[in-house]
């Protein structure tokens, strides 16, 4: 199906020569820890339920994780916060993702990211971001008939998700509506008005400073349940 399709496509994407270089260097290279796994070291396609009612939103894969596991999110402390609170609110099946064959399952809920390649110091260029918009256009156009609600984790996944809205003919208004946690914009698009949330992206500087809380994180998503009609 087209999904699939898409995966395929995606998982040989070469666009992009730095991000192509650090993805594969980190693969061989691997960090001590995970020495005795095997890598993924390629892009990383969207994942979860194939029709989703929410979308969550990211910037891109980790390099030891989601690059090393092959499933977006997974893998680092940031999907450690991220599946605890999905589990909690009752959108995955367990609490914790460990690889991408660990028998995860989200119901209602798929995970994209705006660029696909793990890039270094967690930070693509705009080149790189432009790069892989076509893919995350597709994404989320293949998304949008069934999603309600798009929780974005970070001011880059917000901003990467208001362009990809806009260019699949979404009213986005101008100037641009602000990030911030648990912001709310409803968004008409040719399929229905979408609600976009913003999140503090669960990483580190975030949560290890207090500025995200395990009860922020899930009342966000308990609120884009609700949205969603879930
Ligand atoms: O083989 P499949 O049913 O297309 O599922 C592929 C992949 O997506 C598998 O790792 C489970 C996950 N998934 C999910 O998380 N939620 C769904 O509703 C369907 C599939
Ligand atoms: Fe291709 Fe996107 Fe990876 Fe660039 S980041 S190489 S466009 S999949």
């Amino acid at each position: 199906d087209d999904l699939h399709e898409l995966e395929a496509r995606v998982s040989v994407c070469r666009a992009c020569p730095r991000l192509v270089e650090w993805r594969e260097d980190v693969a061989v290279g691997k960090r001590k820890s995970f020495a005795d796994q095997p890598y993924w070291g390629r892009p990383i396609p969207g994942w979860g339920d194939p029709a989703p009612r929410i979308l969550i939103a990211g910037l891109a894969p980790a390099a030891n994780g989601g690059n090393r596991t092959g499933r977006v999110f997974t893998g680092d402390r940031s999907g450690d916060w991220l599946f605890a609170s999905l589990y909690r609110v009752g959108l995955a099946n367990q609490p914790t993702s460990e690889h991408a064959g660990d028998g995860l399952r989200l119901t209602g809920a798929r995970m994209i990211a705006a660029v696909r390649c793990a890039p270094p110091a967690n930070k693509p260029t705009p080149e790189e971001r432009d790069n892989c918009a076509p893919w995350f256009r597709r994404e989320l156009e293949l998304s949008l008939a069934t999603t309600r609600a798009i929780v974005c984790l970070g001011k880059f996944g917000y901003d990467a998700l208001l362009n990809g809205l806009a260019s699949l003919g979404a009213t986005v208004p101008r100037p641009r509506p602000k990030f911030g946690h648990a912001v709310e914009h409803q968004i008409p698009t040719p399929q229905g008005e979408i609600t976009v949330l913003g999140c503090f992206h669960p990483s580190q500087q975030n949560t290890f400073t207090g500025k995200l809380t395990e009860p922020m994180l899930d009342a966000v998503l308990i609120r884009a349940k609700w949205l969603a009609g879930l």
